[in-house]
């Protein structure tokens, strides 16, 4: 059965549970880093002192997004991990784009969630909030154009933005006007493993 190592309040995490759930595929999750820590064994499969790592038939992964396309290219079907690399492009790129989104809005986290009250630098979150607001304008226009940032339907190029909405979202921060973003996390929310998930406390 496929491992999924790594503490459900990382959102590389989110991505991984959350796919491998809309995918029907059956795994464990087991925490690992952060407040967990780690173990000589998970440094022996991910030298990287990073979450997530995935175990899955004898293959060892690391590197969310490379396991979201392994994950998909095995167990997707077309709905996931579509034949027409064209079709696939269309989801694939934001899904790396993302890492630049959350280098943008790193700061208003790390000060809303993880810093006591007293050790927060509001200017680094105001900045963080402003960069990524500016950064969701580019998925407001994109979804101008189709439903979902992977085309006509829900699929794997939603899932890390999907991740990120959710903090964007519920962090307490100043959010221009997104409209069509907004719509598409409303649509996120109905599903069920985005709930279970993605749509946890902040911690
Ligand atoms: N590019 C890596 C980044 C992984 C990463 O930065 N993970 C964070 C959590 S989101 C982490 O491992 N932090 C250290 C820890 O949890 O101990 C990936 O996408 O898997």
């Amino acid at each position: 059965m496929l491992i999924i190592w790594g503490r459900l309040n990382s959102h590389n995490v989110k991505k991984v549970a959350w796919a491998a759930e809309e995918m029907d595929i059956a795994y464990e999750r087991r925490d690992i880093g952060g407040a967990f820590g780690f173990t000589d064994a998970y440094l022996a499969m991910n030298p990287n002192r990073l979450i997530p790592t995935i175990e899955d038939d004898g293959l060892v992964l690391w590197e969310s997004n490379a396991i979201l396309r392994y994950l998909a290219a095995r167990y997707g079907g077309p709905g996931f991990w579509p034949a027409d690399p064209a079709a696939r492009a269309v989801g694939d790129k934001w899904m790396d784009w993302v890492f630049g989104y959350a280098d943008a809005q790193r700061d208003a986290f790390v000060h809303l969630v993880r810093r006591a009250p007293a050790e927060r630098d509001m200017a680094a979150v105001a900045a963080a909030a402003a960069a990524s607001g500016r950064m969701m304008q580019r998925v407001e226009a994109a979804l101008a154009a189709s439903d979902w940032l992977s085309g006509e339907r829900f699929g794997l190029g939603d899932i890390p933005m999907g991740v990120y909405a959710h903090t964007f979202f519920t962090l307490d921060i100043d959010r221009p006007s997104l409209p069509r973003v907004e719509a598409w996390y409303r649509r996120l929310t109905t599903r069920p493993p985005y709930a279970a998930n993605v749509m946890i406390p902040l911690t």
